[in-house]
């Protein structure tokens, strides 16, 4: 049977969470609010307004929306500046190789991303042909752990959710995925990513006999 394979895009194809954390450190540094690494955690596969939201929310600060909005602009511009110089060398290890082999197996293949910035990032990066759908924050209203991003997708591809596998790096997503009735895949580690139907560390864990597995099941 034809499935449809959903590839998250930050964390699971490139690791841009160190390029929103540096941004986003930035503006709480401004701010005085402390802003760790292990707060990071609960931004990942969350929207930018919502992740502006938790920062506040960590500060204590109530603001305008007028200075809300100026902080994502900064927050957007400083997260770009980042994306300048990327390239092919930024794909996160193994991603290629179980693209390739889904390609030479005719499977389905589509971003669900709740980045607005998901676009340019797979043109940089050299892997826009790979997908036969692509969406992300743009096209979508409501943000996992709501499961209409990986919906549209399948969609989209014309395959039920229940032949759908989603590969997600974050505890909102995965749960999308389980709402939505798909199967999930977590890509990171065990501690957090429990909820997943199945973990890896990353892509280099996954072999093409687990992949024909799901393709034939
Ligand atoms: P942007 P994903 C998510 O992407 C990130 O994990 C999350 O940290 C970020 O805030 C969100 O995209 C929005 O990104 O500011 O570029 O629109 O993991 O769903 O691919
Ligand atoms: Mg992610």
């Amino acid at each position: 049977i034809k499935k449809a394979f959903i590839f998250d895009l930050d964390g699971v194809i490139v690791d841009t969470a160190k390029y929103h954390f540096l941004a986003w450190k930035k503006i709480a540094t401004e701010l005085n609010i402390d802003f760790t690494l292990e707060h990071n955690e609960l931004l990942k596969g969350v929207s930018r307004v919502r992740s502006l939201d938790i920062i506040l929310e960590l500060g204590k600060i109530e603001a305008s929306q007028e200075d809300k909005n100026k902080w994502l602009v900064q927050k957007n511009e400083d997260y770009l500046s980042y994306l300048v110089d990327m390239d092919q060398s930024e794909i996160l290890p193994g991603v290629l190789t179980v693209l390739k082999f889904l390609k030479e197996q005719n499977q389905a293949i589509a971003l669900g991303s709740a980045s607005k910035n998901a676009r340019p990032i797979l043109e940089k990066t050299g892997i826009m042909s790979y997908f036969d759908a692509i969406v992300d924050g743009n096209d979508v209203s409501n943000a996992k752990p709501d499961p209409e991003v990986f919906l549209i997708a399948a969609q989209l591809l014309g395959i039920s959710p229940e032949n759908t596998i989603v590969f997600e790096d974050s505890v909102a997503g995965i749960q999308a995925a389980n709402i939505g009735k798909m199967t999930s895949i977590g890509i990171g580690e065990e501690a957090v990513l429990h909820e997943a139907k199945y973990i890896f560390e990353d892509f280099t864990h996954i072999d093409s006999s687990f992949i024909e597995a799901l393709i034939r099941k």
